[in-house]
């Protein structure tokens, strides 16, 4: 395999030139230097990560949640190859398109449930979320009810880091604190979290409680000024948050009976990661739009993209004229070719269906035989999709103090043992590659399983906190 310049070099070297020039993406740098720079991270293939010093890790993150496809595709890479090679760039403003544009848009409108046949493209799923702000509100504009501006959407969401998505985030005690955040005209209800508000209601009450705070904030406001929902079917970056049963079919008949349009933010949930193609179809919901990302194209390339429903692209696309929005990258056809080449292979390999089939209940039973573990309150899960939520007292859901400490030290010894799986304060997270084999899983839960119990030991242990040598941050 040709070594590339970067890689040729020693990993402290690495690690010096990075911590000399890189900003990382929400990152800590104190505790970044204190912790000796970066992971260098060299290689990949399949479910696997390979550092600059040679160790391995299964990686149960695919990435950031998005390598579906699994690492090493040599195909993808072709793709985009072939696609350099015959048009680098061209856009896909002034009239003009190209053929995997073109191509990945009815592709799209295939594999998406009934009526969505539209695709506005964007290169991440914050640009995905801007566009959503922009585009409900035109989408309203133009049918005549210009008062109907104000989005909802939930405490602790994540939809991304740009300045509308950030403020579609319910992220109040961080990402709100920095750059005066949100901006107007974005309102934030309770997430369907019951380990940590349900309190005594059993899930399907607090369910219920959960999704009626939408319609208390929608009665509140004044449904004609209320123009969309957001949300993601299951909250990824919040915890991977199942909502309890009662709760979506209660925020579909509110969103129905109000007017107010239901946006499901597929850019974790698509592709595959909850079992079907999306989230929404999960759930049985029949959203006006759809953001996506992320599993479009498997991580191998940026490209994001809003998918519209006919009901809201017809007015839009029939009198609604120039909508003034749009990226030089829109529409990227390297990416395009990426995108196609991966839902090409997702669906001549049955990959989503072979896993949803034989892989999830595997994978959800595998993971649900560390609820037995003392640290574990509470395994959750579904598809692709699970998290352990850690707890001080099982028993009784008492959560750690302060918030963080421990799962972080407990990301830190899945990483020593050679286990990628994100910790979000105390939930530990997984979301592996769709392809992750039945071994593979083993090997995974046997990892989580020794963490937990190094974790465990070292609560246990009176000198020196539980997160000592973990970086600061409860995001890892
Ligand atoms: N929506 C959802 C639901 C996401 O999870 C975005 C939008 C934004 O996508 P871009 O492509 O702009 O990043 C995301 C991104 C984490 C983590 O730590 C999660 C994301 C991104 C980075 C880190 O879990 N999700």
């Amino acid at each position: 395999m040709a070594t590339s310049q970067a890689t040729a070099a020693a990993p402290n070297d690495l690690r010096a030139l990075d911590t000399r020039h890189h900003f990382h993406p929400f990152t800590d740098h104190g505790a970044l230097g204190a912790r000796g720079g970066p992971r260098v991270i060299t290689r990949a293939e399949g479910v696997h990560l390979w550092d600059a010093d040679g160790r391995r890790f299964i990686d149960a993150m695919a990435g950031l949640w998005c390598v579906n496809i699994g690492y090493g595709r040599r195909e993808l890479a072709a793709a985009a190859a072939r696609q350099m090679a015959e048009l680098p760039y061209y856009n896909t403003f002034f009239h003009t398109t190209h053929p995997p544009a073109a191509e990945l848009g009815r592709v799209l409108a295939e594999v998406a449930p009934p009526g969505f046949n539209h695709v506005f493209f964007t290169n991440s799923g914050s640009e995905a979320n801007d566009t959503v702000i922009r585009m409900v509100r035109r989408y309203f504009d133009v049918i005549g009810k210009p008062e109907r501006h104000v989005i909802l959407s939930r405490d602790n969401a994540y939809h991304g880091s740009t300045m509308g998505a950030a403020s579609l985030g319910g992220m109040k005690e961080t990402m709100h604190r920095q750059g005066g955040l949100p901006i107007p005209g974005i309102e934030h209800v309770m997430e369907p979290y019951w380990y940590k508000l349900g309190g005594e209601r059993t899930p399907d009450e607090f369910g219920l409680e959960a999704a009626r705070a939408v319609e208390e904030r929608i009665l509140a406001l004044g449904p004609e000024r209320v123009a969309a929902f957001i949300a993601e079917p299951i909250q990824g970056a919040g915890g991977v948050i199942v909502p309890p049963d009662t709760y979506w079919p209660e925020v579909a008949r509110i969103c129905r009976e109000h007017g107010v349009l239901l946006v499901t933010d597929e850019v974790i949930c698509g592709f595959g990661r909850t079992g079907p193609w999306f989230g929404s179809e999960y759930y049985g919901l029949d959203p006006d739009l759809m953001p996506i990302a992320k599993g479009l194209s498997s991580g191998y390339m940026p490209i994001g993209g809003v998918m519209v429903h006919d009901r809201i692209a017809e007015p839009l696309l029939g009198r609604g004229g120039e909508f003034f929005h749009g990226f030089t990258w829109s529409g990227h056809p390297v990416a395009c070719a990426v995108a196609l080449e991966n839902i090409r292979i997702l669906r001549a390999e049955g990959i989503v269906e072979h896993c949803r089939e034989h892989t999830v209940p595997y994978f959800q039973a595998g993971v649900r035989e560390l609820a037995d573990h003392p640290l574990v309150g509470e395994v959750r899960g579904a598809g692709m999709l699970a998290a352990l939520q850690l707890a001080e007292d099982p028993a009784t859901r008492k959560r750690f103090e302060p918030e963080g400490e421990v799962g972080a030290a407990c990301r830190e010894r899945c990483l020593a043992n050679g286990l990628v799986m994100r910790s979000v304060t105390e939930s530990m997270v997984l979301s592996p590659p769709l392809v992750i084999s039945r071994a593979e899983i083993d090997e995974v839960v046997e990892k989580a399983r020794l963490a937990l119990d190094e974790t465990m030991d070292a609560i246990a242990r009176p000198a020196g906190p539980a997160g000592a040598g973990a970086p600061a941050g409860a995001r890892g």
